[in-house]
């Protein structure tokens, strides 16, 4: 990096905001759990829009790529460099919460707040977000409205996209806009909320968002269900999600993943000693959550159902216990080096589409270990697939991808294209919208800085 360009970079947030010793700088450059990371030319570290202005107008004044990052826990390699030239911008500095409005329940927040400190921060006053995920401790509101994340409540609240009403962004040349009043009807033009969530930081740094909140359900209780088929397990979740008792999450794990769960994290499989076959067959995670008695509807509704008789309820902490079955996969995984897909099938087409696409995989690879889990409503299957062989690795992603579209599901679900997908884009999005696209991309960011190498290549 240029010393003029670092000089306008301190200027802007402070000479202690720009990190550029490679031993401190390679933290960000790596994706998360993995272990191939690039070095950037500076990381630059802005605590408000301003300066984040300010930031932008310097790179692009140098002509300096810029890869924007918030929590560092994406799947698909969206916020971390490329090369050494890169400069990244991490909002780790904006993660204040402003007050909070509690008539139209809605809060204000920095980019940089982690979905865990706006949870802590908000549960005393009894509110939420609706929208939960196992990276919760680290991942920003920022990361999680630019890859519109999803996570286990999706089925029932939506995806970021409908959390999020209002945003403060800074374009690539370092113009602010903000729309951030919160007024729900509101057409006076393009939405950048529409515009900025789901677009993985290529079109604008988003610094600040308005939510909207829910009331805290505060009696949760949690059920893990070994079912015969994944379809048995659908079947019970369509009909849980179908009553009025609130059905929060359905999520599944197959054994192979959790075998890999227990053995990694130490964990005693979920059925003790009980039919040891249960271990063998795919596991259904129900949660629901009620003003008071949860576990007793959850008990009510599972009793309607023989199929779930050996169903395990707990509530309150020990329900948070089942869920180590199904969110330690992230810590189990990254012990291992894997292909990682991130899907999603039609419901109506969910069952017969993973069991094609394990057999695709291992047609494609050979002796693999595939480890399959996900949303289970949301037809979102998180496919693993441990033991590839390096000059394989392409042919089974593409094997597992085409048999993917070919049952008429997305290869990108909720983690997004990033660079990891890129070459993908075109099989599941048309000539058409893909120039669409990049329109609207040549408009906000014309000189290509923001993100490169992201979404399109
Ligand atoms: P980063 O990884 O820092 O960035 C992700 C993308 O967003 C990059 O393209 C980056 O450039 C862009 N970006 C980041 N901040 C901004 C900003 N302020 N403005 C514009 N662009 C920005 N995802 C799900 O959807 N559902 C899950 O259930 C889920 N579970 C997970 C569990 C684990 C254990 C892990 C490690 C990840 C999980 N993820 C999940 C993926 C990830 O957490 C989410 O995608 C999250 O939204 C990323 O947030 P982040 O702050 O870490 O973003
Ligand atoms: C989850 O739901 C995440 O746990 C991560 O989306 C998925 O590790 C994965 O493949
Ligand atoms: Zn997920």
């Amino acid at each position: 990096m240029s010393e003029s360009l670092n000089r306008e970079l301190a200027e802007a947030v402070g000479a202690e905001h720009v990190l550029v010793d490679p031993e401190v700088t390679i933290g960000y450059g790596t994706p998360w759990a993995a272990v191939d990371g690039v070095a950037p030319a500076a990381v630059v570290r802005p605590g408000n829009a301003a300066e984040a202005a300010a930031v932008l107008r310097a790179c692009a004044g140098h002509g300096a790529r810029v890869v924007l990052q918030g929590g560092n826990t994406g799947m698909v390699r969206g916020g971390v460099p490329a090369s050494s030239a890169e400069v990244v911008l991490s909002t780790a500095r904006m993660g204040a919460i402003e007050d909070v409005d509690r008539e139209s329940l809605q809060v204000v927040a920095g980019a940089g707040t982690t979905l865990e400190a706006l949870q802590a921060r908000l549960e005393p006053e009894g509110l939420e977000l609706a929208l939960d995920l196992g990276a919760r401790s680290q991942a920003t509101l920022g990361g999680m409205a630019a890859t519109n994340a999803g996570g286990a409540r999706a089925f029932r609240h939506g995806t970021m996209r409908r959390h999020v009403v209002g945003v403060e962004a800074v374009l690539a040349d370092g113009t602010v806009i903000e729309r951030l009043g919160g007024v729900l009807k509101d057409s006076t033009g393009y939405d950048w909320p529409s515009v900025l969530v789901g677009s993985e930081g290529t079109l604008a740094l988003i610094t600040r968002l308005r939510l909207r909140l829910r009331r805290i359900e505060r009696s949760r209780a949690a059920a893990l269900v070994p079912v015969d088929s994944l379809a048995q397990g659908l079947a019970l979740a369509v009909a849980l999600r179908d009553r009025p008792a609130g059905l929060e999450a359905a999520e599944f794990v197959l054994p192979g993943t959790l075998r890999l769960v227990c053995d990694e994290l130490d964990l005693r499989p979920p059925f003790g000693d009980r039919e040891p076959a249960d271990r063998e067959r795919p596991l259904v995670l129900l949660e629901a959550r009620a003003a008071q008695g949860a576990y007793d509807l959850l008990a009510e509704a599972l009793a309607e159902h023989p199929e779930a008789e050996r169903a395990v309820l707990a509530e309150g902490a020990e329900a948070l216990g089942l869920w180590r079955y199904r969110e330690g996969t992230g810590e189990a995984l990254a012990r291992h080096r894997v292909v990682k897909l991130d899907v999603a099938l039609p419901l109506a087409r969910l069952a017969e589409g993973v069991a094609a696409t394990e057999r695709a995989a291992l047609d494609a690879a050979g002796p693999i270990h595939p480890y399959l889990f996900g949303h289970l409503l949301d037809g979102n299957v998180h496919i693993n697939l441990g033991d590839v062989p390096d000059d394989r690795r392409a042919a089974v992603e593409r094997a597992v991808l085409e048999t993917v579209l070919a049952h008429g599901g997305s290869i990108g679900a909720e983690h997004g294209i990033g660079r990891a997908k890129v070459a993908w884009l075109a099989a599941d999005r048309s000539p058409a919208d893909i120039a669409a696209m990049r329109s609207l991309k040549q408009a906000l960011d014309p000189q290509a800085l923001l993100n490169p190498g992201v979404l399109f290549d």
